[in-house]
């Protein structure tokens, strides 16, 4: 069945992104996954190469106040290690049913948005 307009479009963008997190081809993002994709966009977004993101590297991704909150030791800018940890935050407050994974509905819910700006 051929489906065209922008039902059919919006969908398949959302089928796309699902395919580009989705590695192992389970049909959900879980953890591992989510983590090397960020890890992606990190290594893209690092471009003064100082090992860290700043705000000005951020922008658009996080907020002043996401940026203070994620950054523990408080020196304005995020290691690998504590972008990460904002992802596996942000997946866990996307997963209300707490198996882990992350299916297409969780993914465009109000929080899996919040972490796609980190992983995309
Ligand atoms: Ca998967
Ligand atoms: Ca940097
Ligand atoms: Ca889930």
């Amino acid at each position: 069945m051929l489906v065209t307009g922008w039902p059919a479009l919006a969908k398949s963008g959302r089928m796309k992104l699902m395919q580009m997190l989705d590695t192992d081809n389970d049909g959900t993002v879980d953890l591992a996954e989510a983590k090397k994709a960020a890890s992606a966009l990190f290594d893209r977004l690092e471009r003064d190469k100082d090992g860290t993101l700043d705000k000005r590297e951020l922008a658009r991704r996080l907020s002043a106040k996401e940026l203070a909150a994620a950054d523990p030791d408080h020196d304005g800018t995020l290691t690998r290690d504590e972008y990460l940890a904002l992802v596996e935050q942000r997946l866990a407050a996307a997963d209300p049913d707490h198996d882990g994974t992350l299916d297409a509905k969780e993914l465009h819910s109000r929080a899996g948005q919040a972490l796609l700006r980190l992983l995309k």
